[in-house]
């Protein structure tokens, strides 16, 4: 055999023992996604069969968390393996944000850097962009995704309902005409676009009275902001599914050969809900059950094309929500008049923003296929939890300081172990809660028991709350007068990690 033969085929296994070592990992977020959206977590109004399948080759927690009950603060997290609370300026933020994002710390993608994957986000961002809020939406606009792990990104800045509702590939927003410059502002109207709240009449879908989202309308539907120019730039909501699908399956087939890294942020069922045309009307559950079959399909089309390329069995599927569900975040789409009996948060009470269960427990899916076999597992599990877990799998240390908050639970979420964590803290809006084992506190505070516009309990109360999560997952029946040494017991278990 001739050497260059020999080196060929020496290259070749080399290769294929690296990509069997190093398994591609690909993390589908949702947004809004409930702990009873799935049919696989119980749900029967609606049916979501590629989630199922995924579910049935892999492991489905029952006791899985975001750290938070909304977007931004569960997304820091996940990024930075730090419970969110820690740092000031991580609640929602606006579309114009500047990067909360640390650049000088490793971060979950740039762990996968570090290891030699190709990493990219395709979707949601929530994270801020740029230094500060007035920006060059025109120029190069970074630090982003790019400048904390991703060496590949196409997103969109914040959420669907805030402006600029444009997309930035790598810096750039896309389909920039220069003749068109994009401004953008949220405390007064820049431009001359016309506002939901001048004309409703232009609307398409009507926001919900007292819930904003009547600023500048794009695409027929008013938004939280106000923007200018970027005409040619400017999503159409009923596209942007098929937009980066077809973004997520570039960034696959372009490092099919390599290990990857994707997180895949997808914005069904934040608001607005506005499915493409194939799903409107589908589910017979207004709009919101339509983007839910609609992300479901998009889950199904990820893993077909993980069989055609061969790479099915060497690519680790994680899928989950960054919060729990809500049904009227802003827009008349029909989410509460076509309910139809289907309960978002399935058994758990409160919904998004809520310090009740609903508000962070969440579905949460792992998939290896050939690899995980199916189980369903109680163990308790933070989003959190990613970092420490994948530095474990990919054999880096991580740095002092680095992730206080992540646990290793690699063989949890792989089925090896059900020992989760002991102790978790949840995030509502206003305070904090502590789940230890089976009990789970709530801490006294002055914020709203109810929100009224979205119609969601918050967990709020001036009192203290404690609950046995083993006999009453629902938080109906609040034991601290009973047991007030476990009340004082978390409370202070919960201030310890607050002091860490
Ligand atoms: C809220 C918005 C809501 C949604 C949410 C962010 C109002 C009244 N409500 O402030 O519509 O955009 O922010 O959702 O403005 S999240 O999933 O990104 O956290
Ligand atoms: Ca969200």
């Amino acid at each position: 055999m001739s050497k260059i033969r020999v080196m060929l085929i020496a290259c070749l296994i080399t290769s294929v023992l690296f990509a069997q070592q190093k398994p591609n990992v690909i993390v589908i977020l949702t947004d809004d996604l409930g702990y009873g959206d799935l049919s696989c977590y119980g749900a029967t109004k609606i049916k979501t069969p590629n989630i199922d399948k995924l579910a049935k080759q892999g492991i489905r927690f029952t006791n899985a968390h975001s750290t938070s009950a909304t977007c931004t603060p569960s997304r820091y997290a996940i990024m930075t393996g730090q419970y969110p609370w820690r740092k000031k300026g991580t609640g929602i933020l606006p579309g114009d944000a500047a990067l909360i994002v640390p650049t000088n710390k490793t971060t979950l993608p740039s762990l996968f850097q570090k290891a030699g994957y190709q990493t990219g986000i395709v979707g949601k961002w929530h994270l801020g962009l740029g230094n500060s809020l007035e920006k060059e939406w025109n120029g190069e606009l970074k630090p982003g995704p790019n400048e904390v792990g991703f060496d590949y990104s196409f997103i969109f800045p914040a959420t669907a309902d805030r402006v600029p509702t444009v997309f930035v590939e790598n810096h750039k927003v896309v389909a920039l005409d220069p003749a068109d410059p994009i401004q953008v502002d949220y405390k007064k109207i820049v431009g001359n676009d016309p506002t939901g709240k001048e004309h409703p009449e232009l609307l398409k879908m009507q926001s919900s009275p007292g819930q904003g989202h009547n600023n500048t309308i794009v695409n027929g539907i008013g938004r939280i902001g106000y923007m200018s120019g970027g005409n040619k730039a400017r999503w159409t909501d009923e596209e942007m599914p098929l937009t980066f699908l077809s973004k997520a399956e570039e960034f696959i087939e372009t490092n099919k050969r390599n290990p990857f890294f994707l997180y895949y942020t997808l914005t069904e069922p934040h608001v607005p809900r506005m499915p493409s045309t194939m799903f409107k009307g589908k589910s017979e559950l207004g709009f919101r059950g339509d983007a839910i079959l609609q992300l479901d399909w998009t889950v199904g089309e990820i893993m077909k094309q993980l069989e055609y390329l061969g790479i099915a069995k060497n690519t680790i599927i994680i899928f989950s929500s960054d919060n729990g569900p809500v049904l009227d975040d802003g827009y008349q789409d029909e989410a509460v008049t076509k309910l139809n009996g289907h309960t978002p948060a399935g058994v758990l009470r409160g919904g998004k923003y809520s310090l009740f269960e609903a508000g962070t427990r969440v579905p949460f899916i792992v998939s290896w296929q050939g690899k995980t076999k199916q189980a369903v597992s109680d163990a308790l599990l933070s989003q959190v939890d990613l970092f420490s877990s994948f530095s474990k799998m990919l054999n880096i240390k991580m740095q002092e300081n680095d992730a206080s908050d992540s646990e290793d639970m690699l063989n949890v979420m792989l089925g090896k172990s059900t020992k989760g964590r002991t102790v978790l803290v949840e995030q509502g809006l206003v305070s904090l809660a502590i789940v230890e084992g089976n009990w789970k506190y709530i801490e006294p505070n002055n914020g709203q028991a109810m929100d009224m516009a979205t119609n969601t309990e918050l967990g709020n109360n001036q009192q203290p709350q404690l609950y046995d999560l083993s006999v009453d997952i629902g938080e109906k029946n609040n034991l601290a007068d009973k047991h007030p040494m476990k009340v004082n017991e978390l409370a202070a278990l919960l201030q310890k990690i607050r002091d860490k």
